[in-house]
C-alpha cells in the first residue's frame, strides 16, 4: 500500500519553495520599476486521482511514478506578452538552484488541440531530514490568453473525456485562433500598454495627490 502523504511531501515542499522564488523574481522587476515579464505565478501538486489515472494510462509501476510522471509538482508562470515568455525562459536557464532536464516549445509548434505553452522540466533538489532528494517539476510558461484557452479546454476535456462533440471541437479551434490573434494584437500595442503601466505604478507609489 502506497504512503501517498510521504511520497508527495517533497513535491509539496518544492512547489511551495518555487512559488516563493518565482514570485520574488516579479517583485524584483517591480522594484526596478520596469515591465515585469512575469504577471503571476501559480503552483499545485497533482491530485492523487490524476497521478493514478496517468500511471494507469502509461502502464507504470509505483517505482516508475517519480521519473515518468514529470508534472507531479507543477508551476505556471503567466506573462502579458508572447515576447515575455522568451525572457522568462532565459531567466530560468540562468538559475543555479535547479537543473533543466527538458524543454518543450508548444508555441512554435502548437499541439493539434490548439494548445500553446512553453514547458520546462526541471530537477529540483529538496532538502529533507534524510538528506537531499532530487525531484522533477514541470514549469509551464504562457501568456494570459494561452492560459485562458488552456483552462477552458482543460475543464471541457474533463467533462467530455477528450471526446468533444463536433460543434464544441470547432468552437475550441476558433477560440484558440482568437487567443492567438489577441496575443498578436497586444504585442502590436505593447509599448503603449507598458508606458501606461509604468505611469500607473508610479502614481500608485506617490499616491493620488489631486
Ligand atoms: P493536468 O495536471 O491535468 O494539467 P504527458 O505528460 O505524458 O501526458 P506529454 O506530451 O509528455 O504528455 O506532456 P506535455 O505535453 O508536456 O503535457 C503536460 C501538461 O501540459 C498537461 O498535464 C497539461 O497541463 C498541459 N497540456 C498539454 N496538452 C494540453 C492540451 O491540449 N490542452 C490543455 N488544456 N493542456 C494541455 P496533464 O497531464 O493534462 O495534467
Amino acid at each position: 500500500m502506497m504512503n501517498w502523504e510521504a511520497f508527495l511531501e517533497p513535491y509539496k515542499q518544492a512547489v511551495d519553495e518555487l512559488k516563493i522564488k518565482f514570485k520574488g523574481m516579479r517583485t524584483q522587476f517591480e522594484l526596478e520599476q520596469t515591465h515585469s515579464p512575469i504577471e503571476f505565478v501559480t503552483g499545485r501538486v497533482k491530485p492523487i486521482g490524476s497521478i493514478i489515472d496517468k500511471a494507469r494510462e502509461k502502464n507504470l509501476s509505483q517505482d516508475q511514478l517519480a521519473y515518468q510522471v514529470q508534472d507531479i509538482a507543477g508551476l505556471r508562470m503567466m506573462c502579458q506578452f508572447v515576447d515575455d515568455i522568451e525572457k522568462v525562459v532565459k531567466l530560468l536557464r540562468q538559475r543555479k538552484d535547479f537543473m533543466i532536464v527538458e524543454e518543450k516549445d508548444y508555441i512554435s509548434h502548437k499541439k493539434s488541440s490548439g494548445y500553446r505553452s512553453y514547458h520546462m522540466v526541471i530537477e529540483y533538489p529538496v532538502q529533507t531530514i534524510g538528506g537531499e532528494k532530487k525531484i522533477l517539476a514541470e514549469i509551464q510558461i504562457r501568456t494570459l490568453a494561452m492560459n485562458f484557452w488552456a483552462t477552458i479546454e482543460h475543464s471541457l476535456n474533463y467533462k467530455y473525456q477528450g471526446q468533444f462533440p463536433e460543434d464544441i471541437q470547432n468552437r475550441l479551434q476558433r477560440a484558440a485562433e482568437a487567443a492567438f490573434r489577441l496575443d498578436e494584437e497586444m504585442s502590436e500595442i505593447r509599448e503603449e500598454i507598458q508606458e501606461a503601466q509604468v505611469f500607473f505604478q508610479k502614481k500608485k507609489e506617490t499616491g493620488n495627490q489631486h
